[in-house]
C-alpha cells in the first residue's frame, strides 16, 4: 500500500505541475483530492490494517495530501501570475501621441525659440516670472517713470480695455509690469526672466505684428554696476547663440532705465543683429517699487522674441507667423 501511495503522489504530482490552465488545474485537483479520489479509495482500506502498520500507512497519506496540496497551490500560483500578465498585455492602451513615421503636431517656431531662451536664462541663474496681459496703467507707465502726458508714452501705441477710470486698464505693451509685480511682491535679490506675449495698436506688415512676444530680465542686489549688465549680456549671447558670437551696447534712451542702451549681437563674420535694449534700473522707478535706491541697484534687458525667431530661420515675413499656415509650420 505504501509503493501505491508513492506512486499517487509521484503521478499527481506531475501531473499538477503540468497543468496548463487554472480549471486544468482545479480538475486535476478534485481528481486527486477530492472525495472520489483513489487516495480516498485506499483510505477505506486503513480499517483492515493491523494498528502498528495503519499507523506508519496512515502517516504516508497524510505526507502524499500535504504533497499534492503544495503542488496544487504552487501551480495555482504561478498560473495566476500568467493569466493576469497576459491580461494586462491583451489590454494595454497605446497612449503615445507619435505613430512611426507619421507626425501630429509639435510647438510653434515662437514657442520653441521662448523655451529656449528660458533654458539659457534659467542655466544662467535666473527664475522665471509670468504676469496677467491686462494690466494697469500704473504698473505698465507709471511705475516705470512715464509721467501722465510724456510723449515717450507716444511711441507704444497702447491699446485701452474699457474698464475703471479711462485710460486706467491697458493691453500690456511690454511685459514690464511684470517685473514691477515681482519688485512689489517679494524683496531682493531678483534674477527673474519675464517672457510673454505684448500688445501694440499696429498693423501687421513684414516688420511687425501687433500682437508680438518679448523677454525682459531683470537684476535687483546690492552694489549692481553696468559692468554686471555688460557681462550678463555677453554671456547670454554666447550661450544662446554659440561661443563665436559677441555683443555690443550703443548709448539710447528709455524712461524706466538711466542710463540705457541698446544691443546688437555680432556674428562671427562681422555683421550684426539689432536685438534689443538695457539699462540701469532708473532710481525713480525702485522708489516707485519701495526700494531704496541708495540700498539697491538694479540693471533690466528686453528684446522681442518673434523677430528673433524669424532671423534665426530666416523667414523675411512675420506675418507668416500668425497665418497658421501648416506648409510654413511644417518646416520648423
Ligand atoms: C522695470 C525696470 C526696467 C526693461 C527693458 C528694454 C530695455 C527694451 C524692448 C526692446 C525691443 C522690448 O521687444 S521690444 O519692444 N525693451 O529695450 N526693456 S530695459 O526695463 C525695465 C523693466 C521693468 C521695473
Amino acid at each position: 500500500m505504501l509503493d501505491q501511495i508513492a506512486r499517487i503522489a509521484d503521478a499527481g504530482a506531475a501531473e499538477v505541475a503540468a497543468a496548463a490552465t487554472l480549471d486544468e488545474l482545479r480538475a486535476f485537483e478534485t481528481r486527486l483530492l477530492g472525495k472520489k479520489s483513489e487516495l480516498n479509495d485506499l483510505k477505506a482500506k486503513l480499517g483492515g490494517l493491523q494498528p502498528d502498520e495503519r499507523r506508519t500507512v496512515g502517516l504516508a497519506f497524510n505526507d502524499a495530501r500535504a504533497r499534492l496540496e503544495g503542488a496544487v497551490e504552487s501551480r495555482r500560483a504561478a498560473l495566476a501570475t500568467a493569466h493576469r500578465a497576459a491580461r494586462l498585455d491583451a489590454e494595454r492602451l497605446d497612449l503615445t501621441e507619435v505613430v512611426a513615421g507619421r507626425r501630429l503636431g509639435h510647438l510653434h517656431l515662437v514657442t520653441q525659440a521662448l523655451e529656449r531662451l528660458e533654458d539659457v536664462f534659467v542655466g544662467l541663474g535666473f527664475t522665471v516670472a509670468e504676469g496677467p496681459e491686462v494690466e494697469t496703467d500704473w504698473r505698465n507707465f507709471g511705475a516705470l517713470n512715464f509721467p501722465p502726458g510724456h510723449p515717450a508714452r507716444d511711441m507704444y501705441d497702447t491699446l485701452y480695455v474699457d474698464y475703471g477710470e479711462p485710460g486706467a486698464t491697458l493691453l500690456r505693451t511690454h511685459t514690464s509690469p511684470v517685473q514691477v509685480r515681482v519688485m512689489t511682491s517679494q524683496p531682493p535679490p531678483i534674477y527673474s526672466v519675464m517672457p510673454g506675449r505684448v500688445f501694440r495698436q499696429d498693423t501687421a506688415d513684414a516688420t511687425h505684428l501687433p500682437v508680438f512676444h518679448q523677454i525682459e530680465g531683470l537684476v535687483i542686489d546690492r552694489d549692481i554696476t553696468f559692468a554686471h549688465l555688460a557681462g550678463t549680456i555677453d554671456a547670454f549671447t554666447k550661450a544662446f547663440f554659440g561661443g563665436g558670437f559677441a555683443s555690443r551696447l550703443r548709448p539710447s534712451y528709455f524712461p524706466f532705465t538711466e542710463p540705457s542702451a541698446e544691443f546688437d549681437i555680432i556674428r562671427p563674420d562681422g555683421t550684426f543683429l539689432e536685438l534689443g535694449g538695457c539699462g540701469m534700473v532708473h532710481p525713480n522707478v525702485l522708489a516707485n517699487c519701495g526700494l531704496d535706491p541708495e540700498e539697491w541697484q538694479g540693471f533690466a534687458f528686453g528684446f522681442g522674441i518673434d523677430r528673433l525667431a524669424i532671423t534665426r530661420f530666416g523667414v523675411d515675413d512675420m506675418r507668416d507667423l500668425i497665418t497658421n499656415d501648416v506648409r510654413f509650420l511644417r518646416q520648423f
